[in-house]
């Protein structure tokens, strides 16, 4: 049985390489000519645990065969992204429509199709099934999509239960049988449009629930509290699980996910209103900074701020939708001395990186720890402060400081400043 994996991104090259552990004919396709030149020189960027070890063992098989071309397949896998048009707050579904498409010029009778990429509820059905029906064969297809965290994408990849939503019983069975050669999770059956309510309840239910959270270390400030000590003791609660506030979200997923999931649904308030408090985050972290110059006598323009983090979470090196990278823009209307710095981002776009991070803490007068790296951790404060010269203000969005070390001011996000 030759599967062919349409989409060979972050998702689809992992997937096509676990296939093929399956011990799956795989023919990875792609429309884009740099991704699969990439791909055959071995230059890919997706630094997941694992994944390395897992590809070259894969392409060492000769079971992994990848082209600019579809190949006629029995089971086509698409995972291409999925995104919004023109960063608004509509689904853009060209490239997955055109990659329908190209199934459909090739598709058999019997074959089977599943869908992985996010989609808006009712996408299988409504408007992907018309474009195979188009083609009169009597084809299967299910969607089936994938809930694998980044950072831990492989082991999650075999590991979590999987959703499979096929628009009728045979293509249900037929979709579960490829996935069962290596998912150690369980099965979750469902029909499509389920399973596409699902994957998107997922990630508005993190959205929202880190919204509330924002609200809450906003809110805290306020009053003078600590938000990341009043989380902690709530979630001793049985039935509590408060998530963390921060500098805001980012990455691909719970930034766009909730818009697929209202899309064309008036009624909604908590889901909106919950992107619209995650999405103000970065500007109130600017906010406290300005503040904390203010309150020190400095001129923003004369300071130089060092923003900490480019990635969009910890221990990643994604920048998609970095929330260090807003900040960074924001400050830069207040000051022409802002630099940002991250150890794993290697594309800053139009972003001014420090060369490491000495060069970065170099003269800072404000540091701001946007991202929660195990690096920023185990920094020495004690001695950069001493190379400084001067009492800089930390402040620390993420909680990833215990204590506040000599010489410096330390604001937390959440907490009022003492
Ligand atoms: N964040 C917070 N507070 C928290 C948790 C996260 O501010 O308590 C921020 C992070 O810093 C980051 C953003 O939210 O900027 C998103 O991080 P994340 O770890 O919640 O999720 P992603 O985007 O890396 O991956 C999510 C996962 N979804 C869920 O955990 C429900 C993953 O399993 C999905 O497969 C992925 O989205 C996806 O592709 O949809």
């Amino acid at each position: 049985m030759r599967i062919c994996v349409v989409g060979l991104g972050y998702i689809g090259l992992p997937t096509a390489a676990i296939l093929v552990k399956a011990g799956y004919d795989v023919f990875g396709y792609d429309v884009n000519d740099l991704t699969i030149s990439a791909i055959r020189d071995g230059k890919i960027s997706i630094e997941e645990p694992g994944f390395e070890d897992l590809f070259r063992e894969a392409l060492s098989s000769k079971r992994l065969h990848i082209g600019n071309s579809i190949q006629v397949s029995d089971v086509y896998m698409v995972a291409v992204s999925t995104s919004l048009k023109d960063e608004g707050q509509k689904a853009d579904l060209g490239p997955l429509k055109a990659a329908v498409k190209d199934i459909a010029e090739v598709l058999k009778d019997g074959d089977l199709v599943i869908i992985e990429s996010t989609v808006p509820p009712g996408t299988t059905v409504t408007l992907l099934k018309p474009i195979l029906d188009a083609k009169k064969r009597h084809y299967y297809l299910a969607f089936c999509p994938e809930r694998v965290l980044p950072g831990d994408l492989v082991r999650e990849l075999v590991n979590n239960d999987r959703i499979i939503g096929g628009i009728d019983p045979e293509s249900t069975k037929r979709a579960k049988a490829i996935y069962k050669r290596f998912v150690k999770g369980r099965m979750l059956e469902t029909d499509a449009l389920t399973a596409e309510l699902a994957k998107l309840f997922e990630n508005t239910y993190r959205t929202v629930n880190i919204a509330l959270a924002n609200e809450l270390a906003i809110l805290a400030e306020g009053l003078g509290g600590d938000v990341w000590s009043a989380i902690e003791i709530a979630n001793s609660h049985p039935r509590v699980h408060i998530h963390l506030p921060g500098p805001g979200v980012g990455g691909y997923c719970l930034t766009k996910d909730p818009w697929f999931l209202i899309d064309g649904y008036e009624g909604s308030k908590i889901i909106k209103e919950s992107m619209k408090v995650n999405a103000n985050m970065p500007a109130h972290v600017v906010e406290v900074t300005l503040a904390a110059l203010q309150a020190q006598g400095k001129d923003p323009r004369r300071s130089k701020i060092v923003v900490l983090g480019a990635a969009y979470k910890g221990n990643v090196a994604d920048p998609r939708e970095s929330q260090g990278f807003r900040i960074y823009a924001l400050l830069r209307k207040h000051s022409d001395n802002v630099v940002i710095q991250d150890p794993y981002v290697k594309e800053y776009r139009n972003h001014r990186p420090a060369k490491d991070l000495n060069d970065a803490l170099k003269g800072a007068d404000v540091i701001i720890i946007v991202t929660e790296h195990d690096i920023y951790k185990k920094i020495n404060w004690d001695s950069i402060w001493k190379k400084l010269g001067k009492d800089p203000v930390l402040i620390d969005t993420r909680n990833i400081m215990k204590k506040r070390p000599d010489g410096y001011i330390l604001i937390k996000l959440g907490k009022r400043s003492k």
